[in-house]
């Protein structure tokens, strides 16, 4: 792909924008770079990418730069209905995200991971494994570090292990893994796409470039995952926490079983660190994902086995009166809820925040069974309150302290205080991470 003097245009300007821009320029392309948000929002980042010659279009859109680019790179957090988009479309103007620009230059193994749920774990752990296996790994994608920093900086990887979110894969072409994992699917992101099969859709993209020398990892145990998996050109490897597989890895009596060709590895799951079922899954599709790429199975074991969980994933904070106060903030969507209240009893839970649009359903019988008390904060708060509210004993709190105050008040010694919020946090903090902050906070200053 050659990009010198090609008139180039980039949509949004955060992690991902900066990163493509300062690539781009490195390569002699001519650059535009358009953000709704104006010059002064923007000042620090356009500090960041001083050097480079850039023309800038801040504070709007102009379509004469969507019809008349050569390419345009467009941000995950741009909606792929954008009218611009569309526009740039029908002047026949090449639309790319950056992960579809990325595996342009990337001649490594890829190993690409989706799913609603466990992408970041089952990424880090996977980047690990290749680590500790001796392999030079980049690890990046939806996790952060955007997979074009790797290209630009002209780094030798052996691999590359790349979380990989629906936004990204909406503007795919020839983005093709050697690997790809489909972790579960359940509902989330319905603020941004109009159904379900919408966003299901636009995941399973992963597995569109791939041929029959390629794997697709997928979680036997979801019926949709499953599904959809039946067709795919790539060798399936599925793995599974419920039943025996000839080919594929799963988990049966206390041992983690990966068959592969006829040829068979065990591992006892007794040490492993990593608490929750949901967990177990995580560890065998990275586990697969490695072993796949010629990484040494004991060594990897050993690897998965002492890795420990990431921060704001059902993590402990604090005992206070006899109460376990646990936060996991980045359970976003109802399906990382669903593990979260599977792992306790007598549950006060803290949760609501920016609605995303799908089903609090799913939570109906894990909230008869074990959650003694209800908090609920945020936008999503009256949309809760009517699904939810006359399920358990229901309160609804103006902010995160006061709903840690009030499940202070309200848990008897025994329970366990959780903030799994099922929504994302944009309507009352930056970020999830802030979030998680400002409730550890919170509990530690009781
Ligand atoms: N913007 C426009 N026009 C629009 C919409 C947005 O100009 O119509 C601008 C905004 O003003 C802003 C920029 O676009 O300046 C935002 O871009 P972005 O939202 O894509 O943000 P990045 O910082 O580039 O982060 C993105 C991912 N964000 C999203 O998918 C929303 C990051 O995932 C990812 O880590 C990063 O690229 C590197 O790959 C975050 C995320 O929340 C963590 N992901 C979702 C999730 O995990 O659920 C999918
Ligand atoms: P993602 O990157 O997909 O958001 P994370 O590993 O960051 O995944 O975990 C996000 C939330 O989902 C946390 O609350 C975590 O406890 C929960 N979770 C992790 N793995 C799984 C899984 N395999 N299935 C369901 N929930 C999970």
């Amino acid at each position: 792909m050659n990009l010198t003097h090609a008139n180039i245009l980039v949509v949004g300007l955060a992690r991902t924008g900066v990163s493509v821009a300062r690539f781009l320029a490195s390569r002699g392309a001519r650059v535009t770079v358009t953000d709704l948000r104006n010059e002064i929002e923007l000042a620090g980042v356009m500090d960041e990418l001083a050097a480079l010659d850039i023309r800038w279009v801040l504070g709007r859109h102009d379509e004469v730069d969507f019809i008349s680019s050569d390419l345009i790179v467009v941000s995950p957090g741009v909606p792929q209905d954008h009218p611009l988009l569309a526009a740039a479309r029908r002047a026949d103007t090449e639309v790319v995200s950056e992960i579809e620009l990325a595996g342009r230059f990337i001649s490594a193994p890829l190993v690409a991971i989706t799913g609603t749920n466990g992408k970041t774990t089952t990424t880090t752990l996977a980047g690990e494994i290749f680590k500790g296996n001796g392999y030079a790994t980049y690890v990046g994608g939806n996790i952060g570090d955007p997979l074009i920093e790797l290209v630009e900086s002209g780094q030798t990887a052996e691999r590359v292990v790349a979380e990989i979110s629906s936004f990204q894969l909406e503007w795919i072409s020839t983005f093709r893994p050697c690997v790809a994992a489909l972790l579960n699917l359940s509902e989330d992101h319905l603020d941004r796409y109009a159904s379900y099969q919408e966003y299901i859709d636009a995941k399973l993209r992963i597995f569109e470039n791939q041929t029959a020398e390629d794997f697709a990892v997928v979680n036997r145990d979801d019926a949709l995952v499953w599904k959809f998996s039946q067709g795919l050109k790539a060798q399936l490897f599925p793995f599974s926490r419920k039943q025996e597989l000839a080919e594929g890895i799963f988990h049966r009596d206390g041992l983690i079983t990966f068959r592969h060709k006829g040829h068979e590895e065990c591992f006892p799951t007794a040490d492993i660190r990593l608490q929750g079922v949901h967990n177990l899954e995580n560890i065998m599709a990275a586990l697969a994902c490695s072993l796949l790429l010629g990484c040494r199975p004991e060594k990897s074991f050993e690897i998965a086995r002492d890795f420990e969980s990431l921060h704001h994933r059902m993590e402990f904070v604090r005992k206070f009166k006899g109460v376990n106060y646990y936060e996991d903030s980045k359970a976003t969507n109802v399906g990382s809820v669903e593990k979260a209240l599977e792992s306790f009893d007598n549950i006060t839970l803290i949760a609501g925040g920016k609605d995303k649009g799908g089903s609090y359903a799913p939570l109906v019988a894990l909230i008869q069974e074990r959650v003694r008390h209800l908090i609920l904060i945020g936008e999503a708060a009256d949309r809760m309150q009517l699904e939810l509210g006359s399920l358990t004993d229901t309160h609804r709190a103006a902010t995160l302290e006061e709903a840690v105050w009030i499940a202070a008040q309200i848990t008897a010694s025994g329970g366990t205080v959780l903030m799994s919020p099922a929504c994302s946090s944009f309507d009352m903090f930056k970020d999830y991470e802030e979030r998680a902050e400002r409730f550890i906070t919170a509990v530690k200053a009781l």
